[in-house]
């Protein structure tokens, strides 16, 4: 069966909110005096999604949906009384599961405090016994960098964020200061999200654990000889530093006047997920990030996992800025996204994993399902490199018990990482949803889930990572350049190409460099010449005329629903069956095939988004007898035509573009020899750099 498209709409229907004395951070008045405002607890609810109606009309509200979500429930967090109204008036009904974040923050608080204070080394790589601030995630890259300069090297990235802090990272790999010697790269990231911090604590563990097991053990050695890890475990430094410092306890007891006084943690922004973009185009004033959102941290800021270019702007992303995924003002409008594409523009980045928290998943590419029309009119298809994602998906899920899974499985989103980052250099990517069920857990968990002890016993995230460095020095899995050319020089790849968005394009230039080494011979790993994005691909066209059409009308009342029966008594490639009405009412379409005992099994449904028409496609449908079922979920009795059609189809195939790079022999910034190269994943070509060699001689 071919499921329908329904791109997803986000309304962004909640106004932004005032700010008020929670939003400004205040203390929830644990004992409110009398007449004083009702303060809403900032609480993770599980909200019931019987059916994909239910989940659209979730989806449709804005609110602070969480990955945590299974086929009949999504996990969200009301940030105000009307996020809850909200939900009421969709019909929805949601159990509370974590009632009071705030109080929930003060608990995890307590047992940090405790562990810490009873832990003197953790079992971590780097032995913390607490969450990190961005201080410590700054000073701890310093320290790696310090304590073994010949392995590590600390890097600033290019851009500063809105708020003016410097975002650093850490390059891993043996005399990492040495030229670039044709290794393949690995990038590992933490904090898109501002409240995911595990995703910084097991992105700067993994570094600790390279840089202590380098000489010590033989894996982690051999793949520090044979790769380069780069390591950015806070890309969001704004966000998170406001997540952080509001989230952790603060002791009223000062401003208590010495009374026995509360002791208890902000709800300012510890839930805060975007960065710190107010006003598109503009830089924050001072202090302005802080005091902008609404309670929770949740109303301003651009989301930075739906600002990157691959894709931006498509479905699973809002063009409202008050809405949690907001995708900003432009592709790569923000300095975290931007940094992140030129980092992975400059360097031959094999694989890379995002962490956020949490769902315990392993997602890889596309964001959007296969049969969703792309910006180009086809079917957006699976990746091409489908079979080996997946492969790489499992083991690594195999390794730490998640899920693995494609991204859209759970949502649409676009303007994702990899998103951008698979489809513009064919560089494998992952997001990791670390963690069972919060955003940043007691420290413990995060403890055991990187070293795979307690409840995550042998199922760490370290294991895993290490699979993915593997993988991103295996020459199966990326492609390989060798090839003689003069001790010293410069070789440049370079490429650059139109990314699609949703609506249009970009330019995207991927420039990388070597130095070849004193032997004069060079192999060089890197990405196959030619982007998924333009590789051939298989689709089935239905031809313009119907075999045979069939057409019913009805109305059914409130919540019920209406069979009719549809005889497919011959052969055809397509049973296509469509739902129309008039009216801006909730209508659902369900296919079904009656059994030779009469029973029925349900083999079709379109259950899309309030005020959209329904379609169901069957492919090479059975002959015998179908059920057409129509269902009502709006509170009036509105009529419809219901239409099933047999179809011939044909497969075409989507020709596809051969892409290479350039290749450059380059003498004191000057180009003696430039010639195309094309290569495949897991082909290795020899580049005839035999001009650059005499050239150089002549020199
Ligand atoms: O929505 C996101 O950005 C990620 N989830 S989170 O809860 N950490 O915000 C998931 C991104 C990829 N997931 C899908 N494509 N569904
Ligand atoms: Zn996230």
């Amino acid at each position: 069966m071919i499921a329908r498209f329904r791109p997803a709409h986000r309304q962004g229907k909640i106004a932004a909110a005032t700010v008020t004395a929670v939003a400004l951070g205040l203390i929830p008045a644990i004992t409110a005096p009398a007449g004083a405002v009702e303060i809403f607890p900032v609480q993770l609810v599980t909200v019931q999604t019987p059916d994909r109606a239910a989940k659209a009309r979730l989806a449709g509200l804005g609110l602070d949906m969480t990955e945590h979500a299974g086929h009949d429930y999504v996990e969200v967090v009301l940030h105000r009384a009307a996020d809850a109204e909200a939900l009421r008036s969709a019909g929805l009904t949601w159990n509370v599961r974590i009632p009071d974040l705030v109080e929930r923050e003060s608990e995890i608080n307590a047992a940090n405090r405790a562990y810490a204070a009873t832990t003197p080394q953790s079992p971590l790589p780097s032995g913390r016994d607490t969450y990190r601030k961005l201080d410590d995630y700054n000073d701890d890259l310093a320290r790696l960098a310090a304590i073994r300069p010949d392995i590590v090297k600390k890097f600033a990235l290019p851009l500063k964020s809105l708020e003016g802090k410097t975002i650093y990272g850490v390059e891993i790999g043996r005399d990492v200061r040495a030229a670039e010697d044709g290794r393949p790269v690995f990038l590992m990231m933490g904090v898109h999200h501002a409240r995911e911090w595990p995703s910084g604590e097991h992105a700067i563990e993994f570094a600790f654990d390279l840089v202590k097991n380098y000489g010590a053990d033989e894996r982690i050695t051999d793949l520090l000889k044979k790769a380069r890890v780069l390591v950015v475990p806070v890309v969001n430094v704004d966000g998170f530093e406001k997540s952080v410092n509001d989230g952790h306890l603060i002791d009223l007891r000062p401003v208590d006047d010495g009374g026995t006084g509360s002791i208890f943690a902000t709800p300012g922004n510890a839930y805060k997920r975007k960065n710190c973009r107010i006003v598109d185009g503009q830089e924050p004033l001072a202090g302005e990030c802080a005091l902008a959102s609404s309670p929770g941290g949740f109303g301003a800021g651009v989301d930075p996992n739906r600002n990157y270019g691959g894709f931006w702007g498509g479905p699973g992303a809002a063009a409202e800025p008050v809405d949690p995924t907001y995708r900003g003002a432009g592709p790569f409008s923000e300095p975290e996204t931007e940094n992140i594409r030129r980092l992975v523009s400059s360097r031959q980045v094999t694989n890379l994993i995002t962490n956020h928290t949490f769902s315990n998943l392993v997602l890889r590419p596309n964001g959007v399902a296969p049969d969703t029309p792309g910006p180009d009119g086809t079917p957006v298809g699976d990746p091409p490199d489908e079979a080996a994602l997946k492969d790489l998906g499992d083991r690594m899920a195999a390794q730490n018990g998640y899920t693995s899974q494609h991204g859209w499985q759970l949502y649409d989103t676009t303007g994702t990482t990899e998103d951008w980052s698979y489809n513009a250099t064919g560089g494998f990517g992952y997001t990791f949803e670390i963690g069972p069920d919060e955003f940043h857990p007691p420290f413990p968990k995060v403890i055991d889930e990187y070293v795979g002890a307690g409840e995550f016993a042998g199922k760490g995230n370290r294991e895993a990572f290490l699979i993915a460095l593997e993988s991103a020095v295996d020459v199966k899995a990326h492609s390989v350049i060798a090839g003689a050319a003069p001790a010293d020089a410069t070789l440049r790849l370079k490429k650059t190409f139109a990314t699609p968005t949703w609506s249009g394009a970009i330019k995207d230039t991927l420039d990388t460099t070597m130095v070849v080494g004193r032997s004069g011979k060079f192999t060089w790993h890197v990405n196959p010449s030619t982007r998924p994005a333009v590789k051939a691909k298989q689709i089935k066209v239905i031809s313009s005329e119907p075999l045979e059409r069939k057409t019913f009308t009805g109305t059914t009342p409130p919540n019920g629903t209406t069979d009719q029966e549809f005889v497919v008594d011959r052969a055809a490639d397509v049973l296509e069956v469509k739902l129309d009405w008039p009216t801006p009412d909730d209508l659902d379409l369900y296919v079904l095939r009656k059994n030779a005992d009469g029973s029925l099994t349900e083999v079709g449904r379109s259950a899309g988004f309030v005020g959209e028409k329904e379609r169901v496609l069957l492919d090479d449908p059975e002959q015998g007898t179908y059920v057409l079922r129509v269902q009502n979920f709006a509170s009036v009795t509105p009529s419809w035509t219901l239409t099933a059609s047999l179809f011939d189809a044909t497969e075409e195939s989507v020709p596809g573009l051969i892409e290479n790079w350039t290749l450059s022999c380059e003498k004191d910034g000057k180009v003696l020899q430039q010639v195309p190269v094309v290569v495949d994943r897991g082909q290795q070509v020899k580049a005839d750099l035999r001009t650059c060699a005499q050239k150089w001689a002549d020199h």
